[in-house]
């Protein structure tokens, strides 16, 4: 077999990782289930709005099909499949199950499987490799399987794919070594071997559960704060100046993203497995999940203050995407503040400069005109940017600041009222 990988799932995960094993001399096989997205690759389009594939896409070494059978020709299959929740916060695992019966249709001897989307501890042993050994052959000895977690940021220009270390373990040690010799390869950083698959698949949840509950704890003070009338965002500025042991988060409007908003469901519903309940991260998921309320709250009150009602009350909200200068909307908590505002029988005018063919308007000016009242959501640099005296000059009567992004002291001189979350 030549140096050949096959990436299955070219997404924001994939499509990376495709570009980065072509630009370290690898032939890629990049295989997805969409046609539209198999056909801009190999017209060498990128099919998603990523500096780093921009930068880095040698489409020429890179190609696309849906046919599985094109594995055979790699040494390397690396699956980076969505793993979503559905609507009751359950793991969604039928994209990796559907991508492991395809591989096993065409497993090799040899073959070095490797598991990158997010799954709970446990997937790849139990559910990946029975699904793979129904061809016949067997892991860890006939072909090799591992988990290596990815740990792509869409849009960090800092710590781009190359640069991030990564954490492998397969279920024996030869599938560990195996695939850590490809990411010791591809990635500029340092590889960290772990016993299992399944300390791997924990790494990735327990980092990104991490983050979860510490924006929970934070977003809970910002609501502890509004009540006490402290400035969230000074106490976050004192606290951070202590060199050891404090790590700044930020309270805000909700947590979105296919990663933090959903890794903790996963390990949430897997303990159930061993009759452990994880009551803490549930009450953060929970008091996360309660931000595009609480968001929507503030603006009632602030417009009870003003003797307005929330019912026909023309509402701007700046941002659609999850975090700020990406166009991914994927759980976005904007989604939530729009429905609720709606329920009451608000007007809302929706703008995000990075989702044109989502937005209501086509400019802020636009939106400005059509408003009384803004909602940012999303702290894009368009919008912590923006010209504060435009508010004053379209008579904007009210400013929620989802993400404590905007100049609180300058548009309160403007006359116009203020609320962030904490501050
Ligand atoms: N958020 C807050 N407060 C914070 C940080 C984030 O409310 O202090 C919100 C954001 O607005 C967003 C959501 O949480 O709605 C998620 O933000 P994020 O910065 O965690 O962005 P993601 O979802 O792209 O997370 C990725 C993750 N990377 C991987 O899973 C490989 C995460 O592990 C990284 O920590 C994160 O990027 C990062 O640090 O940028």
């Amino acid at each position: 077999m030549d140096e050949t990988v096959a990436v299955i799932g070219l997404g924001y995960v994939g499509l990376p990782l495709a570009c980065l094993c072509a630009k370290k001399g690898y032939s890629v096989i990049g295989i997805d289930i969409n046609k539209d997205k198999i056909n801009k690759i190999n017209n060498g389009q990128s099919p998603i709005n990523d500096e780093y594939v921009k930068e880095n896409f040698l489409h020429n070494k890179i190609k696309a099909t849906d046919d599985f059978s094109e594995i055979k020709n790699a040494k390397y299959v690396i699956v980076c499949v969505p793993t979503p929740v559905n609507e009751k916060h359950l793991p969604d695992l039928s994209y990796v199950r559907e991508a492991s019966k395809s591989i096993s249709e065409n497993l090799q001897k040899n073959h070095i499987v490797i598991i990158e989307s997010t799954v709970y501890p446990g997937t790849t042993e139990e559910i990946v490799l029975s699904i793979l050994e129904s061809s016949g052959l067997k892991a860890g000895e006939d072909f090799f399987l591992a988990h290596c977690p990815e740990r792509i940021d869409p849009g960090n220009k800092k710590w781009t794919i190359e640069k991030i270390p990564r954490v492998v373990g397969g279920i024996n040690n030869k599938s560990t070594e195996k695939a850590a010799e490809l990411y010791g390869k591809i990635i500029e950083a340092e590889i960290v071997e772990v016993k299992s698959s399944k300390e791997a698949e924990a790494t990735k949840i327990m980092e990104n559960t991490f983050r979860d509950v510490n924006i929970a704890f934070i977003n809970e003070m910002a609501k502890s704060f509004d009540k006490a009338g402290i400035d969230i965002m000074d106490v976050i500025k004192g606290a951070s100046t202590k060199p050891f042991a404090f790590m700044p988060h930020y309270p805000g409007a909700g947590v979105g993203g296919h990663c933090i908003s959903v890794d903790p469901y996963y390990l949430i519903d897997r303990a159930k497995n061993y009759n452990f309940n994880h009551e803490f991260l549930k009450l953060a998921r929970k008091i996360n999940n309660s931000m595009p309320e609480y968001t929507v709250e503030l603006l009632e009150d602030e417009l009870k203050k003003l003797g307005e009602n929330i019912k026909n009350a023309k509402i701007g909200i700046l941002g659609l995407a999850y975090k700020a200068n990406v166009d991914d909307t994927r759980k976005s908590p904007a989604f939530e503040i729009i429905k609720l505002l709606k329920e009451k029988g608000a007007l809302v005018t929706v703008y995000d400069p990075y989702l044109p063919q989502k937005s209501a308007v086509s400019s802020l000016q636009e939106l400005l005109n059509n408003v009384d009242y803004l909602v940012l959501v999303t702290n894009h640099k368009e919008f912590k940017e923006m010209e504060l005296n435009l508010l004053k000059e379209n008579n904007i009567k009210i400013v929620i600041d989802g993400r404590n992004c905007l100049d609180k002291e300058q548009i309160i001189k403007l006359g116009i009222k203020y609320k962030g979350i904490g501050r």
